[in-house]
């Protein structure tokens, strides 16, 4: 080890930064393979967290209406998107018995065909807001929408495979690939929501196919739970006694249980696997940063969701949180969708006003003032809020886009930094990050056991660097 890094440190210096160790190289020759042939077109507003791995949000204001359109609904893949042929696809089922099926997009679109809108939303909406900070891909507030998904009921594929219908797991195998070392897209969902009615498989979003980034050509919906449950580009489902196991079940998407401190450490055991999400609502219109005249009406809408329960209420305060007044629910409504919700506002005298939206649902659960700090940062929920200006010459910052730079500063570590990281993943990953030094340094440790190549030297460079320029 010790000797390979020295023998390449000091190539490096000979080629004045231009070098690039060998399993870097082979890294960003898989990368461009593995990415290769998935063009996918993104509509101009989405807000890009990172290219490759593709993940994007949708400005709060473009989810102004019940249904997402397809291209403004956000992404979310950990992994490269697969490029899958759908003639040479199946599916397989396998049950703890041995028995197993196998299916072709067209045998599924057989069996009885169920359509149904569900809202979706990533464990990780609204993480860049919490304080203190932690590693993840920043969302802001538009990591959530909801489609109109048609397909397979997951019970008709189990009762064929005679699954068990308590008790056991189901894994959920997709054909997206680990990079380098970094774990493969594995979870799985406890037998009992995979049975209920609601949850699917699902081959067409809002009237079309599946596009490529949702998962085509097939995907799990499993409705009210958070996002991660609904695995795209599904292979292989194996029903089996236990969880699965690695990164994405056993670290990832865990939340704790009990409260815990801002900033404390939680351990694996004091946390359990997310499941539903909980009461939320947004704000859509007006946006952030909006201008209104003193006196004019003034029409506060947005959508409230409450995972696995039910909207009952959202209520408006323009006075910073001292009063709240309920707001009108939309008439359109499905068991796991997002309500729509309105106010009428006339806008006062001359000022700055922050519009706030509270969601509660049908177990009296309220939207906290204060969101339960965790350390992936899954589930921020407080009140959503919109500041917007009445009258000329009051400043009005709009800050949904929250600039990410694209590209690594120069410094010093610049170029080691680009070697040990951009095999993997785009600069923007980096960019958008604002840790302490100690989570900059776990960072780089979970890094290296994903397989960056870095000597410890490397590392205290390439860790200063960061934290120079992105300290929380
Ligand atoms: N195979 C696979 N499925 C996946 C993911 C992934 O990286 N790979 N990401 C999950 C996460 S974290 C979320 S929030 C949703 C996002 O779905 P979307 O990209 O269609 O919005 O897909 C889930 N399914
Ligand atoms: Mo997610």
């Amino acid at each position: 080890m010790s000797q390979q890094h020295s023998t390449r440190r000091a190539f490096v210096h000979r080629v004045a930064g231009l070098a690039i160790g060998a399993s870097a190289a082979s890294r960003l020759l898989s990368r461009s393979a593995l990415a290769a042939g998935v063009p996918i077109r993104k509509h101009p507003e989405l807000i890009v967290r990172s290219p490759d791995p593709l993940d994007l949000e949708t400005p709060a204001h473009l989810l102004d209406s019940w249904i997402t359109p397809n291209d403004l609904f956000y992404v979310r893949s950990h992994l490269f998107t697969p490029k899958i042929d759908a003639a040479q696809w199946r599916l397989t089922v396998e049950a703890p018995d041995g028995r197993r099926i196998s299916m072709s997009l067209d045998d599924l679109k057989r069996l009885p065909r169920v359509e149904q809108v569900v809202t979706m939303e990533c464990a990780g909406n609204g993480r860049a807001l919490f304080r203190p900070r932690m590693a993840g891909a920043q969302w802001l507030r538009g990591a959530v929408g909801t489609a109109r998904w048609a397909g397979v009921r997951l019970a008709d594929l189990l009762e064929k495979a005679g699954a068990p219908r308590t008790g056991f797991h189901v894994a959920f195998d997709a054909a997206d690939q680990p990079i380098g070392n970094v774990p493969d897209f594995l979870r799985s969902v406890p037998v009992e929501k995979c049975f209920h009615p609601a949850t699917m498989l699902a081959y067409e979003m809002n009237g079309e196919p599946l596009p490529v980034q949702h998962g085509y050509p097939l995907r799990a919906i499993v409705p009210g739970w958070e996002g991660a449950a609904c695995v795209k580009w599904l292979t292989r489902l194996v029903v089996q006694q236990r969880e699965a196991e690695g990164f994405f079940m056993n670290t990832a998407y865990r939340y704790p249980t009990r409260p815990v401190a801002p900033g404390e450490a939680v351990s694996r055991d004091e946390m359990r696997v997310l499941t539903s999400v909980t009461i939320k609502s947004l704000v859509t219109h007006p946006r952030r940063g909006a201008r209104f005249q003193p006196g004019a009406t003034v029409e506060i809408r947005g959508n409230a969701w409450a995972g696995e329960a039910e909207v009952a209420r959202v209520q408006i305060s323009t006075d910073l949180g001292r009063t709240w007044a309920d707001a009108e629910l939309g008439r359109e409504r499905a068991p796991f969708a997002w309500r729509r919700f309105r106010f009428r506002w006339k806008a006062p005298e001359r000022g700055s006003y922050v519009l706030m939206s509270r969601a509660t649902d049908n177990q009296s659960q309220i939207q906290p003032v204060i969101p339960q700090w965790n350390p992936s940062g899954y589930l921020f929920n407080a009140p959503d809020q919109v500041r917007v200006a009445v009258g000329e010459g009051v400043p009005a910052p709009s800050d949904d886009a929250e600039g990410t730079p694209p590209a690594l500063p120069a410094g010093a570590a610049r170029e080691i930094t680009e070697k040990a990281c951009l095999g993997c993943h785009d600069a923007t990953l980096i960019t958008q990050q604002r840790l302490s030094r100690a989570r900059w340094e776990a960072e780089m440790d979970k890094m290296v056991r994903w397989g960056a190549s870095v000597s410890d030297q490397d590392k205290k460079w390439i860790v200063d660097y960061l934290f120079a320029h992105f300290p929380e």
